[in-house]
């Protein structure tokens, strides 16, 4: 895994598995010999009062938006068309956010997929960062609000500490040195979607985007992204709910060291099917 310094200088912990295969003739970008094509991908759940703000400033580079839809009941999708006429609108298939950003990438046709929050709590501004990273050499691309230029004025002093918690235990786990965990601006290679093997529905999906990233060896950049305060309305995250959600899919995933294999001997043992009496006859 490599990430970024805040002075955006790599520093390598571990093997870089792909990035010999980015260089291939058979990766060049489909849309353009010089510029990959980019997706980007918001899931969107009631947020009519938000949703315009974050697309006016969507650069018009952006091949393809695509909202994902989970049942909004204001006008959302009504606002967003107004605000950008050429945005594709699809309904989310299943509940979550994590269904949602699936639906998304699924339907997805760019080189690169980018997935942003709809409330106004990332700054389209951002996306740039991301694609110099990815059309750069590395493959999977997070933002962080807690390395040197980020921040955030959105999370809650309770979040906050959560997200630590979860953060050391996922670094203790996979060996890494992340700085930020369950943050949902991030942008990745199309082509490794299937690596990445998501199943998440809810908004733990973040968390399972990044372990699976790290399992598959994929280079990991963490750029500096400032998260803005929600334009309006509220959150549909509930701190102790989804941080347990996080918790257990990081955990899940977690297969090496020790540590990795006392966790699955519990999980298997848990789990092993008791013998129904009838057939024990
Ligand atoms: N399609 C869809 N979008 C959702 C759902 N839950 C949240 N979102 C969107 O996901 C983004 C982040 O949600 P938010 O409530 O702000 O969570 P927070 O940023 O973690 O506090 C926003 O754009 C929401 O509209 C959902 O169930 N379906
Ligand atoms: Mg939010």
């Amino acid at each position: 895994m490599t990430t970024l310094s805040a002075a955006g200088q790599p520093t390598d912990h571990g093997p870089a598995l792909h990035l010999a295969a980015a260089t291939t003739p058979t990766d060049a970008p489909i849309a353009s010999p010089t510029r990959p094509s980019v997706s980007l991908v918001i899931p969107v759940r009631n947020e009519a009062r938000n949703v315009g703000w974050v697309l006016e400033q969507i650069a018009h580079d952006i091949d393809e938006i695509i909202l994902v839809d989970g049942d909004s009941t204001d006008v959302t999708l009504i606002t967003a068309r107004h605000a950008r006429p050429d945005i594709r609108v699809i309904p989310q298939q299943g509940p979550g956010k994590g269904s949602a950003l699936r639906t998304g990438f699924l339907a997805a046709t760019g080189d690169i997929i980018v997935m942003m929050d709809a409330d106004g709590s990332m700054s389209p501004q951002e996306i740039r960062h991301y694609l110099h990273f990815l059309n750069n050499g590395y493959d999977f691309v997070k933002g962080s609000r807690f390395i040197s230029g980020g921040g955030s004025l959105d999370i809650t002093p309770f979040r906050g500490l959560g997200n630590w918690f979860l953060l050391t235990v996922f670094n203790t786990a996979y060996h890494a040195h992340l700085t930020d965990l369950c943050y949902g601006y991030c942008a990745f290679h199309r082509r490794y979607l299937d690596h990445l093997r998501l199943t998440a529905t809810g908004f733990e999906i973040e968390a399972e985007m990044t372990v699976r990233a790290m399992q598959a060896g994929l280079r990991i950049a963490e750029v500096p992204s400032l998260e803005l305060p929600r334009r309006t309305g509220t959150s549909n995250l509930h701190a102790i709910r989804d941080g347990i959600r996080v918790l257990r899919t990081v955990l899940r995933h977690h297969r090496t060291g020790l540590t990795g294999h006392l966790y699955q001997a519990a999980r298997n043992a848990a789990k092993r099917p008791t013998v129904p009496a009838a057939a024990t006859a």
